[in-house]
């Protein structure tokens, strides 16, 4: 008789929800101040205490409460994110959110970048919120390459979906037609 004695294999335990049950990823083009959803995204600066673009347009839509808020906050590092109240904004959070500036790719830009991402979508599951609309993070004022941005953008969202249940929908929101179009295509919709 041949007694074989194989190893004992723990299998990691992973908590799998199937693809992407529950998120639905959407896009649209236009001003994100404008998007009710549970809470939008702000492509921000380390300090909070806004600037222009997206930041810029959100601070304004929002109202100064907004700004004596983040003042409180005391900042926020490249890749993480931080919550507030949305105030005069149809949306009733603001999640701001720290994109990397592009300084040629080897400074490891895709990777804060997808943290922006993921830590937007963790601080939206802690909530509870069911709907999250994220501009174009750091492809203004912070030169990330669009193309390359919108992968790791889809990318990150779409893994985030296949392991959490909350938020149920996700919006791009994209300021121009051409940049709509660069989504439209890579998410084959
Ligand atoms: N709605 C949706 N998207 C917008 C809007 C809007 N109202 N306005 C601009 N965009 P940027 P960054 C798009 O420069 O590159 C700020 O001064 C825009 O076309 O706003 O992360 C901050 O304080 C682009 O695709 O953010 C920081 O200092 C995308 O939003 C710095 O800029 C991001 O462009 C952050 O730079």
């Amino acid at each position: 008789m041949v007694v074989r004695y194989l190893p004992k294999v723990e299998a990691p335990v992973q908590f799998w929800y199937p693809a992407l049950i529950g998120m639905k990823i959407r896009i649209i083009q236009g001003d994100i101040t404008k998007v009710k959803a549970d809470a939008i995204v702000n492509a921000a600066n380390k300090t909070l205490l806004g600037g222009g673009g997206v930041d810029g347009a959100i601070h304004r839509a929002a109202g100064p409460q907004l700004l004596q808020e983040c003042k409180k906050i005391g900042g926020c590092a490249t890749g993480q994110a931080k919550i507030t109240s949305g105030y005069n904004l149809p949306a009733k959070y603001v999640i701001h959110t720290v994109g990397p500036v592009w300084k040629g790719g080897n400074h490891n830009e895709e990777k804060l970048l997808a943290s922006c991402y993921w830590q937007s979508l963790l601080l939206a599951r802690q909530h509870k919120l069911s709907s999250v609309a994220f501009p174009a993070i750091s492809t203004g004022a912070y030169g990330f390459p669009f193309e390359k941005a919108a992968s790791v953008a889809i990318n990150t969202v779409k893994k985030f979906g296949q392991q959490y249940e909350y938020p149920r929908e996700v919006i791009f929101v994209l300021f121009t037609e051409r940049d709509y179009e660069v989504y439209k295509k890579k998410l084959k919709i």
